[in-house]
């Protein structure tokens, strides 16, 4: 009875905390660990060398809390709408507007304040921490790791972001929901660069969302076109996923599209000189990549989509001191022009 009480607390503080959801899971040996060693093992996660370091910590939570016994499970809704109003490119939702760790963080170190008073003692994170986020998540049932390897929730679909508290209280575990894709491969055969390499197996190293953000060289050649009008970040195989048809949008404001951002055309960016790029993007997600990893993705953008109006901002890119610039604002001319000759 006592034990019930507490998981209703638990819930009850998650609620008040603006989560939209909070489920259960027991610390222990993550349930996908040799999973996500074998992943490690052939390379799939690139230039992510953080990825490598501690696994044992990442694979179990009592090795990062010594005497954990729960893992609180958290989802909040980050779904801004569908359009962003942009013209002509695109830029995953989840950074549209203010960046969700700092927001996010916020909550969870209130969370901890609070579950401190029933004598616990917690880690919290969000995205960064040593933690296999998604197991867990689906451990507790919080939802599902769909073949896109996205954490699917009956309700929210995929537009959620995870965090999760360890904590030292031992509290009765939810039952996992179970696996609703089916027969489904719709995020597959969305995929532009056929990442998703096998049902539940993203490799990094082709994804649209490491090349954009992660990936810190030139793009590779291979991968240029497929990545078509996307300068930050890849939607694909969470646009293609039906479960997202009844997706809600987030209650909270600053997660929604930033008009000073998206009133930008493509080649509007090339214009930004440092100060600049961290003004526009002050507080956003965006600003971690920095000027030269943004402005070589609207060159390769610009290269995909661009017509002879958007040549003489790719003539001055090409001068640009940063080689990672000028090298993909050379690229992107060759193409246009190329494209333009065809139409001739
Ligand atoms: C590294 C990373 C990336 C990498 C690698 C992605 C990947 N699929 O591994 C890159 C840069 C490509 C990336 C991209 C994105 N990411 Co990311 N990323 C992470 C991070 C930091 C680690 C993920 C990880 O450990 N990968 C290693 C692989 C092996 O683990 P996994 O994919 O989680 O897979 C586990 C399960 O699938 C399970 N499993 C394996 N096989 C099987 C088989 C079956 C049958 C089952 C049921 C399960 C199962 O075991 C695996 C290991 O435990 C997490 C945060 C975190 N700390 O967990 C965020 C996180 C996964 N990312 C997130 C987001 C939002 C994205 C993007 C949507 C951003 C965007 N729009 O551009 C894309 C989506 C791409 C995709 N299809 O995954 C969210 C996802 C929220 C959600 N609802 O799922 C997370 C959880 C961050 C957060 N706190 O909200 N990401
Ligand atoms: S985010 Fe884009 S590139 Fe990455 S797996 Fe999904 S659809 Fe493929
Ligand atoms: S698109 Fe289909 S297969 Fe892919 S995650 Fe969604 S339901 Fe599962």
């Amino acid at each position: 009875m006592e034990d019930t009480s507490r998981e209703e607390t638990v819930k009850a503080i998650a609620r008040g905390l603006g989560f939209d959801d909070c489920r259960i899971a027991v610390a222990k040996e993550a349930t996908h660990a040799e999973a996500f060693r074998e992943w490690i093992g052939e390379g799939l996660h690139g230039d992510m060398a953080w990825m490598e370091k501690t696994p044992h910590r990442r694979c179990d939570p009592r090795e990062v809390l010594p005497g954990c016994k729960s893992v609180i499970c958290l989802a909040l809704n980050y779904y801004p709408g569908r359009s962003s109003g942009a013209q002509g490119y695109r830029i995953a939702r989840y950074a549209w507007n203010e960046d969700y760790h700092d927001l996010i963080l916020a909550k969870l170190k209130a969370f901890d304040v609070e579950l401190a008073k029933l004598g616990g003692t917690q880690r919290y994170y969000v995205d960064t921490g040593p933690v296999l986020e998604r197991d867990f998540a689906t451990d507790a049932g919080l939802g599902w790791n769909g073949k896109s390897t996205l954490q699917i929730h009956r309700r929210l679909g995929t537009w959620f972001f995870l965090a999760e508290l360890l904590t030292t209280l031992d509290l009765t575990a939810d039952s996992p929901f179970g696996d609703h894709c089916g027969k489904c491969t719709r995020c597959i055969t969305a995929c532009p660069t056929g990442a998703i390499t096998a049902p539940h197996r993203v490799d990094a190293r082709r994804c649209v969302s490491y090349l954009t953000i992660e990936h810190k060289e030139a793009i590779p050649e291979e991968f240029r076109i497929a990545m078509g009008d996307r300068i930050y970040g890849c939607d694909d195989c969470l646009d293609a996923c039906p479960w997202n048809k009844f997706a809600e949008v987030s209650r909270e404001a600053r997660f929604h599209a930033r008009e000073s951002v998206f009133s930008h055309r493509l080649r509007d960016f090339l214009t930004l000189d440092d100060e600049s790029f961290r003004a526009l993007f002050a507080k956003s997600p965006i600003k971690r990549i920095k000027r030269p990893r943004f402005l070589r993705n609207v060159c390769v953008a610009l290269g995909n989509t661009g017509t002879a109006e958007e040549l003489p901002a790719l003539e001055t890119a090409a001068n640009d001191s940063d080689p990672l610039i000028s090298e993909h604002a050379i690229w992107a001319i060759q193409r246009v022009k190329t494209r333009l000759l065809e139409k001739a």
